[in-house]
């Protein structure tokens, strides 16, 4: 029996901790303190740890779900989460002033985890004619010389949030992991 961590990383609000409570067949585990300088003009709580959540796929492997703070004050424990990582999910508000941006400046932090694993885009809150659309993000990724997946997800729907999962150990392992092992999770 196989286990597997993934690492859920992006700015603030861009539902990272929903994200993990989405899909976690367990009660999920996080550190959420009301926040208390800018963020609390976003919203009332805010992780400053870490999340953790747990996916049991129906062959019996496990997959550990770990989130890390949004905040950059706590970019302490962004090294120390992805240890032991097989791949990184970052999720990006498309409401945010400048979405591609901050993907580049979470590239950037997660450079040396990303080369050495794998990466899912998952861009939050899109609503039509505003904001960046997928192609910004890809076309701004290929500048990088990078490519990724790049959904479009609600973090507060498990089908999304494991299409994402799914797209991520697919670009790991294409052989391997057939969709349906967990799309039988998110039923
Ligand atoms: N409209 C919309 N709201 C979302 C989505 N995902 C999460 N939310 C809401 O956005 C708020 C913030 O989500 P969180 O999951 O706390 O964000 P986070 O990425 O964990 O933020 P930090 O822990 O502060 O870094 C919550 O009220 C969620 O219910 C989404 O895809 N669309
Ligand atoms: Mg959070």
């Amino acid at each position: 029996m196989s286990t597997y961590k993934i690492v859920f990383a992006g700015p603030v609000g861009a539902g990272k901790t929903t994200s993990i409570a989405s899909i976690s067949d367990i009660e999920p585990f996080s550190t959420e303190e009301y926040a208390t300088d800018d963020v609390k003009h976003m919203k009332d709580k805010t992780t400053v740890a870490m999340d953790y959540g747990l996916m049991e796929l129906g062959n019996g492997e496990h997959i550990h779900l770990y989130g890390v703070p949004g905040q950059m004050r706590f970019d302490f424990m962004w090294e120390i989460i992805v240890e032991g990582g097989i791949g990184l999910i970052l999720l990006l508000n498309n409401e945010n002033e400048k979405p591609i941006e901050e993907m580049n400046v979470y590239l950037d932090s997660f450079k040396e985890f990303i080369e050495r694993t794998a990466l899912a885009i998952g861009v939050t809150r899109m609503q039509a004619g505003k904001g960046p659309n997928l192609d910004d993000y890809a076309a701004s990724l290929a500048k990088r010389g990078m490519q990724a997946p790049i959904f479009e997800v609600d973090g507060r729907k498990p089908e999304d949030v494991v299409t994402l999962v799914q797209s991520l150990l697919y670009s790991l392992d294409p052989g391997l992991r057939h969709p349906e092992e967990l799309e039988r999770v998110a039923g």
